[in-house]
């Protein structure tokens, strides 16, 4: 039975991950933190509990990951631990930078020391291309990465370092690059989230209106039991490397916003207001990634379509709300 160790196995990515291993056969082991409420760890996980092993850990305690890496002796790490929201990192820019690149280095050092033959995969992000576009305005491998945010520059240390350890000791290290991906789990204070949640709040009269940022900005959306495919298709590819994880498709946020309202018979002009309070210092205006090279190598495509996506983020809400 092979054996995976999941950081951030009760986010979006690790628990969508930990079942499609699960449904693969394998062994899952994850940490988790510490909350005051355990309820609000486990919220993603709970149906797992008796199906995967979970441990206290965090990843500046650099000394517990290294106790558990040589405990557990995983085939396979998937790095996918980060303080994720982008907007955030400008107000926790210290913490962020901690948590993603030094949290990550932390990571890489466990894993030379005590389980070296192991596979690791490093969650890298389209942030790191920030205003860095190609001229057919497209992003891909070799695209210049040009960060807009304490988030997407913590994330280009931890990328890089990745690939220094790769050479440097011969590991088997990956770095997907996964573009914005989104599903029923997704935080409801990322866009694709806060839209579909405030939207379905509306339609129930709990809600008034809704505050939103930039408008404006085109995201490359996909769904993460696609992407959470493409993690494990990378870390079983015969040598690490480095992929782009991508639709193809771009939108706007306001063209998001009008799919999401009218599916619930609303005009997402009449509810949605702009405050300035959700803009950032500086923005990622456009993203559009080029898969090409997962899709020709490994044979991967995305299976859920933005708007079926969408749709079973709706029910999901609705389901949630109604009974609340
Ligand atoms: P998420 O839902 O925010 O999950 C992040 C996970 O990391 C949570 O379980 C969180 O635990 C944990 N975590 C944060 N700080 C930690 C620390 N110091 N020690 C241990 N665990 C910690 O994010 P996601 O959407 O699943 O994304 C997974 C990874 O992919 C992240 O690294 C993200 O940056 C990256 N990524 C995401 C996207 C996307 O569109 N979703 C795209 C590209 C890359 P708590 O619940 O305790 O906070
Ligand atoms: O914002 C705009 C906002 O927070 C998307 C993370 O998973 O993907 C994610 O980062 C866009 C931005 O995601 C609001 O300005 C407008 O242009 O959903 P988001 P993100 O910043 O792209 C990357 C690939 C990651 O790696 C990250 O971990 O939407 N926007 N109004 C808003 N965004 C939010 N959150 N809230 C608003 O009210």
């Amino acid at each position: 039975m092979r054996k995976a160790f999941i950081t951030g196995i009760n986010g979006q990515d690790g628990s969508t991950l930990a079942r499609l291993l699960l449904n693969k056969g394998y062994e899952v082991h994850g940490i988790v933190r510490r909350n005051s409420i355990p309820e609000h760890q486990e919220l993603r996980i709970d149906d797992l509990t008796n199906e995967i092993k979970t441990y206290y850990g965090d990843l500046e305690h650099s000394s517990a990951i290294s106790r558990l890496l040589r405990e557990i002796q995983p085939d396979e790490i998937y790095h996918l631990a980060a303080q994720s929201h982008v907007r955030i990192s400008f107000e926790i820019p210290l913490y962020t930078a901690n948590t993603n690149a030094m949290g990550t280095l932390n990571m890489l050092e466990a894993y030379r020391l005590e389980c070296p033959q192991a596979r690791f995969y490093q969650a890298s992000s389209s942030e790191m291309f920030g205003t860095g576009i190609d001229a057919d305005s497209c992003q891909r491998e070799t695209t210049t990465m040009l960060p807009t945010s304490p988030y997407g520059c913590a994330k280009l240390f931890a990328y890089h370092i990745v690939r220094n350890y790769r050479k440097a000791y011969k590991l088997f290290a990956s770095n997907g690059i996964l573009f914005n991906h989104e599903s029923a789990l997704r935080g409801s204070n990322f866009v694709t989230g806060k839209v579909v949640k405030g939207a379905v709040m509306i339609k129930l009269g709990m809600l008034s209106h809704l505050e939103m940022g930039n408008m404006d900005s085109h995201r490359d959306w996909g769904h993460s039991r696609d992407y959470v495919r493409a993690m494990h298709m990378i870390l079983n590819h015969s040598e690490p490397d480095e992929f782009v994880v991508a639709t193809g498709v771009t939108r706007s946020v306001r063209d998001m916003c009008d799919f999401v309202f009218s599916q619930l018979g609303l005009n997402y002009q009449d509810y949605i207001r702009i405050n300035p309070k959700f803009f950032r210092p500086e923005e990622l205006p456009f993203l559009k990634g080029d898969a090409t090279k997962i899709r020709t190598v490994l044979g991967w495509q995305p299976e859920i379509s933005f708007e079926e996506m969408m749709i079973e983020m709706i029910e999901y809400w609705m389901n949630k709300l109604k009974k609340s």
